[in-house]
């Protein structure tokens, strides 16, 4: 039996039984709910020849796709480091179903789109759980089914495409609606799993919801061309193709700029955005400061609590320092346990404030650890910053030698505390 199917097909080897009671329960209610209604859907529903048509334009064209992709799917799979699997394209293709096909067919589809990407893309991604694909599965499924319900108890039908206006309104509903089940649905799981923190784990992120916007969009176009001009909706592949680069670009811009483990930016992207603003600095003759941030006996940490609750902690302080700084305050993780910060148009004695108020946000941070005795603990951390500033331009590297001076002047002073240079940096000319 190939591998992946052998995979698949033992769920009693899935690592769902390891979840908690509560994450195991929403799964197999899911996942059943979305077996049996799309049996009711096929059985209940009325096919005719041409909803067939449909389905096998509608099923090719999702096939096509994803064999094309897969080669760009590969790239991006040796280039970005993410868990994050197959940019997802499903939605046009499922869109455009729930507009014009019965329910039958559509949730068909949909189990047809998802055993496809398993079959030729999942299976082969080490750490993608095959229950998750499943859950993923019937999520959609169960957002198809209901979108259909809803729009057909009102009075958009499906034959509500047939003029322009009908069209645009009919379109707008079913893409509010499908994105707002499928939010839903997700939020849910993230709620059962490990619990909402953020209003963007219910709604996504803003990228996030463009992104899927633009292929709603797509597949409300699908719809209506399928309907009214059906050679022409080949044109839609390269839309989608575009669509899926434009997510790649973005995938490879972050994995490039930004510190996986903390969410700031890594230190190479630091530099080059620290080095931009010195020059600004430097034409316009305005102040720039820096803090270097360095945790407390994280070493002590580490020994004591395990590496894993050392990174929860970086995080933790990843977020404080973005959260406590302004925006266009440059913030990066040096490496290891240092953090920086770049403040533009800061004077050396404001600087000292804004660290000292670092510092306090810092102390105040409680991170979550599972204790090695079982069950949930929180640790605090605390850390030293060294602020130097200049006026003018000057080298950034002069600029982070005198903050690292003062960082050692505030660990030599017991740690948990604030030293700034004792000069202004200047760069010799
Ligand atoms: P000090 O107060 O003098 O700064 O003491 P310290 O223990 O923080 O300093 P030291 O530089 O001796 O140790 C830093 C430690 O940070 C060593 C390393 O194990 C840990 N560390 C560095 N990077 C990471 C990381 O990415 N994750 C975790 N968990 N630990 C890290
Ligand atoms: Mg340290
Ligand atoms: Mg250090």
């Amino acid at each position: 039996m190939p591998r992946y199917w052998s995979r698949l097909s033992a769920p009693t080897s899935w690592t769902l039984w390891h979840e908690r009671m509560r994450v195991v329960v929403l799964v197999v209610a899911v996942d059943g709910a979305a077996v049996v209604l799309s049996l009711a859907a096929l059985v209940g529903s009325t096919i005719t020849a041409s909803d067939l048509l449909r389905f096998g334009l509608l099923a090719g064209m999702s096939v096509v796709y994803l064999e094309v992709s897969r080669q760009v799917e590969h790239r991006r799979r040796l280039l970005v480091a993410t868990d994050s699997s197959h940019i997802d394209a499903s939605s046009v293709w499922l869109l455009a179903a729930v507009m014009i096909l019965p329910a039958g067919t559509t949730a068909a589809l949909a189990i047809l789109i998802y055993v496809h990407l398993w079959l030729r893309s999942w299976h082969r991604v080490s750490g993608v759980r095959p229950y998750r694909v499943v859950y993923n599965g019937a999520t959609v499924t169960l957002t198809c089914i209901a979108v259909l319900t809803i729009v057909h108890a009102t009075s958009f039908g499906r034959d509500g495409i047939r003029d322009a206006g009908g069209a645009f309104a009919f379109a707008a509903v079913a893409i509010v609606l499908f994105r707002l089940v499928n939010r839903l649905l997700i939020a849910s799981a993230i709620a059962v799993s490990v619990g909402i923190h953020r209003l963007s784990a219910v709604f996504g992120s803003l990228a996030n919801n463009a992104m899927e916007f633009s292929t709603l969009v797509l597949g409300a176009a699908t719809a209506v061309l399928v309907v009214q001009v059906p050679p022409l909706v080949l044109l839609v592949l390269p839309a989608v193709f575009l669509l899926q680069h434009r997510a790649l670009l973005k995938q490879l811009v972050e994995a490039a700029t930004i510190d996986t483990k903390t969410e700031l930016l890594n230190a190479a992207a630091w530099r080059q955005l620290a080095q931009r603003e010195l020059e600004r600095a430097g034409r316009q003759k305005t102040a720039t400061a820096v803090l270097v941030i360095d945790m407390d006996h994280f070493k002590r940490l580490n020994d004591t609590y395990g590496h894993l609750a050392g990174d929860e902690a970086l995080k933790a302080v990843g977020e404080a320092l973005a959260d406590e700084l302004r925006g266009y305050d440059a913030v990066g993780r040096f490496g290891g346990e240092e953090f920086v910060a770049l403040l533009p148009a800061v004077d050396g004695a404001t600087a000292v404030g804004v660290a000292e108020r670092v510092r306090e946000r810092i102390a105040s941070v409680q991170v979550r650890v599972e204790r090695r005795t079982g069950g949930i603990g929180t640790i605090a951390v605390a850390a030293s910053v060294g602020v130097a500033a200049a006026h003018g331009g000057v080298e950034l590297d002069d600029l982070l030698r005198a903050a690292d001076g003062a960082l050692y002047a505030a660990k030599a002073a017991g740690r948990n505390a604030v030293r700034r240079a004792p000069t202004q940096v200047t760069t010799a000319a």
